[in-house]
């Protein structure tokens, strides 16, 4: 089957090509046939991890999990004492929760989004008693210079921060900080809560300090091993690694030019947002090609498939959710799709809807769809 999917690789990407790779994969997925699966790519992970990865495997053949950012702490206009903008409109939570860990390793009591991280380990916990899972990405400072993810004022950050490196002390200061709070997110028995870590994503891109122009592919490389060899040399073994880059790559080898090893990465995928300049039929061709280059690998390779990080920001399209996401998910044997978050203190920054918005009816409707998978359907 793989031989028969590189062959079609090879062919031109056009779209017909691109949903005949998604339609073989889908039977490969809904045959239960998976081509190499060997237990999460930690030998040393956790019970807990090792059932979330299994559980990951046997859910992707009954539908794609929705997931939203942030969705239990704020949104379009509440900050803590809300339900979630989710669960307002379509009647149930997500199935995936998102998390973010921005500037934890500064040692504040806040994320970059001014979220208490002690609200952000009760979420967590909170999610995964109801039977949810948990994603976190984590827009790490730029130790370098001082400044935030976005400062790419410099292309000596990453060798900066790695052995030898000038500011390697102060790198090690700051995922002591990460291991720390990964380590206090436990059960009420005290077991570590599983979850998904996706760090240095996009970095096919050059907007962020790990990006594409601002290291080289080896250090790249080294500051993801660094990084989780690091946690797991302090304990943290609950946690599955998810590899995603922007969407843009231009083939496979493109797509693994940084890509870790199979030692470090569970799930890939990849990131894309419609948007203006991203606008409908560009978004949708890229993405389908994106799948087209990432999901023959996954199954390959026996990795998880996501699609990271999408939507359309105020969601301008009332039909987005079931003529446009929908159609792009189906096509391939995608674990989760999670939309960004609903910023509670900027008007335009949401992904997903929120009670009136124009496009709740066509969520609920998406909601609705048999294979679509929100916190109901993963825990029946
Ligand atoms: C970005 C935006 C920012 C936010 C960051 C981390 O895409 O939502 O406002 O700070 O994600 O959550």
């Amino acid at each position: 089957m793989s031989h028969l999917v590189r062959c079609l690789l090879v062919m031109n990407s056009t779209p017909f090509v691109s949903r005949l790779i998604g339609l073989l994969l889908m039977c490969v997925s809904l045959c239960g046939v998976a081509l190499a699966k060997d237990g999460p790519c930690d030998d040393e992970a956790t019970e807990s991890a090792k059932a979330l990865y299994e559980r990951f495997w046997s859910l992707r053949e009954r539908g794609v999990m929705f997931g939203h950012q942030d969705a239990l702490l704020y949104g379009h206009d509440w900050k803590y004492d809300g339900e979630s903008d989710v669960k307002v409109v379509a009647g149930d939570y997500p199935a995936v929760f998102g998390w973010e860990l921005g500037e934890i390793g500064l040692g504040k009591e806040e994320s970059l989004d001014g979220v208490l991280f002690s609200k952000i380990r009760e979420g967590i916990v909170w999610a995964h008693e109801k039977g949810g899972i948990n994603t976190v990405s984590w827009h790490g400072v730029n130790v370098l210079t001082g400044g935030d993810s976005w400062d790419t004022s410099s292309k000596k950050v990453v060798a900066s921060v790695l052995p030898g490196g000038e500011k390697e002390a102060e790198y090690r200061a700051v995922l002591e900080r990460l291991a720390a709070f990964f380590l206090s997110v436990t059960d009420a028995e005290g077991q570590a809560v599983p979850f998904v870590f996706r760090p240095y994503h996009e970095h096919t891109g050059s907007w962020f300090w790990w990006g594409e122009k601002l290291c080289s592919e080896d250090e790249y490389t080294e500051l993801w091993r660094y990084t989780v060899d690091f946690l797991r040399e302090r304990g943290v073994h609950s946690m599955l690694l998810a590899y995603s880059s922007a969407s843009g790559f231009r083939d496979e080898a493109h797509y693994l030019e940084r890509y870790p090893g199979d030692g470090y990465v569970d799930l890939v995928g990849f990131d894309s947002y419609q948007s203006k300049w991203n606008h409908h039929a560009k978004y949708v061709k890229g993405v389908e090609k994106s799948f087209s280059i990432v999901a023959p690998f996954a199954e390959e390779r026996g990795k998880l498939l996501i699609f990271a990080e999408t939507g359309y920001e105020s969601i301008p399209d009332e039909q987005w959710w079931t003529k446009t996401l929908w159609p792009l998910v189906d096509s391939y044997p995608v674990s989760y799709v999670l939309v960004w978050r609903n910023a509670h203190n900027q008007e335009n920054h949401f992904y997903a809807p929120y009670p009136g918005q124009g496009s709740a009816e066509d969520f609920r409707a998406f909601k609705a769809m048999d294979r679509v998978l929100f916190l109901g359907d993963v825990t029946e």
